[in-house]
């Protein structure tokens, strides 16, 4: 019976997977579009899928000029100081011989990513500015010239993995410190470079899979440059050779380009890689926007500072903006990754601590409504977002209402409601029956006990009846 219905389940999977493709596809012949329509189907995308909340950290030589070169300060983006006209390349990347973060300890870093509920790490191995936190073989320019000299990738991989948080790498592929790096090809010359550049790369994201074998993916960068994107062959041909090494290594989608040089999504609009990376700096409103892939967004705590910047200007998100763009994230079944920009010393900031220990505080009540949930049919009414995760809805509440009571419409004939209770202290609240509407949806109240004034916002648990006889129309309820 339980096959049977698991059986019809997946059909139903599989075939709304189709219809969706088939919405959004054309079909020009590729030779290097996606591999795949639809998500991928294993344990350890499905674990990645499960974390919730993630940590980002943009660490390099950047963090010693941290936003400022000799007194001026620099507008856009700390870590790509190395490209301001101000910046000589040399003095730049004479960075490196002053390199030397002693206060740095990866196991402290790890511990305050596992005290704010992240699950897993994307962590800068090399940036655009192409120094490498790594002794790579195949460059001098790296953490091993430095006065630290010790690998930073490897300390980082290994305090983060102690910790059971899994560790994805950062590898910008755009390189602007390597000679043989060419932003477009307008000479033979130039194709000579790139066609040695490519071998660069290529060594290089080889080392990584291989030095750090608990590696759970790569988040790649800077592909965004016209010689990048006439290389979908030899994209696609490392994407496969980089799974041979590690069959379910995750790969966004911002690596490969197709047989047009588009990126992201192939020509027939199918998603090139394992989850949709474009999720930077801003959240989709509503499922629709998703197209059914995979997808993490990745955020910033001020306006656009992803390295290290001694003086960040302009909004500086809160724990509670922060905290609802995570809930937001994952009623809509992404992840949610905060990025953090320690210092030249190694120092995680002050303000950035906070943070983590604010969102920490809310995770340690809270993350049952946020690990391993997925998205609800169920919609929302103002007051948050729902999530869900076996018999169990969770109400997460931003926007209290004046009268107190949570509302929700249930649509007709799918779920039966057990019990209503507080997370925070499984308190049990008054279900008021609202009746119905025109459709004849059941409508709900939730009465927030009066007493109750948390300085966060909370999540409300809605315990359904686990009727195994009506799975199935339980699932089509909620999935
Ligand atoms: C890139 C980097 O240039 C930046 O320094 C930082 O590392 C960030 C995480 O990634 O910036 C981007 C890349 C892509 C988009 C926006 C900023 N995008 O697709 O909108």
């Amino acid at each position: 019976m339980k096959k049977i219905t698991l059986f019809l389940i997946s059909l139903c999977i599989c075939f709304s997977a189709d219809i969706h493709a088939q919405g959004k596809r054309s079909s020009i012949p590729l030779k290097h579009g996606a591999h795949r329509i639809g998500k991928r189907t294993d344990p350890e995308m499905q674990r990645w899928r499960e974390h919730g909340l993630g940590q980002f950290i943009h660490w390099g030589l950047y963090s010693i000029p941290g936003g400022f070169w000799k007194g001026q300060y620099y507008d856009y983006a700390a870590e790509q100081i190395r490209s301001w006209d101000l910046v000589p390349n040399e003095e730049y990347d004479n960075l490196c011989n002053e390199f030397n973060p002693t206060a740095f300890d990866a196991r402290k870093w790890a511990r305050q990513a596992k005290e704010m509920g992240a699950r897993y790490l994307i962590f800068t191995t090399k940036h655009h500015d192409g120094f490498c936190m790594w002794p790579s073989k195949y460059t001098d320019f790296t953490i091993a010239n430095s006065p630290y000299k010790k690998d930073i990738v490897k300390q980082v991989v290994d305090a983060y993995n102690r910790e059971g948080i899994d560790v994805i790498l950062y590898f910008s592929i755009m390189d602007w410190h390597h000679p043989d790096f060419r932003g477009s090809i307008n000479n033979p010359e130039d194709s000579l470079a790139n066609e040695r550049f490519k071998q660069f790369t290529r060594n290089q994201l080889l080392e990584l899979v291989t030095n750090y074998p608990t590696l759970k993916g790569l988040w790649f960068d800077g592909t965004w440059h016209a010689a990048w994107k006439q290389e979908a062959e030899f994209a696609d041909n490392l994407e496969k050779e980089l799974r041979i090494l590690k069959p379910d290594l995750i790969i966004g989608s911002r690596f490969r380009p197709d047989d047009y040089g588009k990126r992201g999504t192939d020509s027939n609009g199918d998603l090139m890689g394992d989850y949709e990376q474009g999720w930077e700096r801003d959240l989709p409103n509503s499922k629709e926007e998703l197209y059914g892939n995979d997808w993490d967004c990745v955020m910033t705590i001020p306006e656009n500072q992803w390295g290290y910047h001694s003086e960040w200007k302009g909004y500086v998100k809160t724990a509670y903006d922060l905290i609802e763009m995570l809930v937001k994230s994952v009623s809509m079944d992404g992840n949610f990754v905060l990025n953090f920009g320690p210092d030249s010393k190694g120092n995680i900031r002050p303000e950035e601590t906070r943070i983590a220990g604010e969102i920490g505080k809310w995770m340690k009540t809270n993350n049952e409504a946020i690990y391993a949930c997925t998205a609800s049919e169920l919609k929302p009414q103002g007051w948050g977002y729902f999530t869900q995760k076996e018999n169990k809805l969770y109400l997460t509440v931003f926007n209290r209402p004046i009268n107190n009571r949570v509302k929700f419409e249930v649509p007709k004939g799918t779920i039966k409601i057990r019990k209503a209770y507080l997370l925070a202290d499984k308190r049990e609240m008054d279900i008021i029956d609202g009746g119905r509407n025109k459709k004849d949806d059941l409508l709900y109240q939730i009465a927030i006990p009066k007493g109750f004034t948390p300085d966060q916002p909370f999540v409300i648990v809605i315990e359904l009846e686990d009727n195994r006889n009506d799975k199935n129309q339980y699932q089509q309820a909620l999935t």
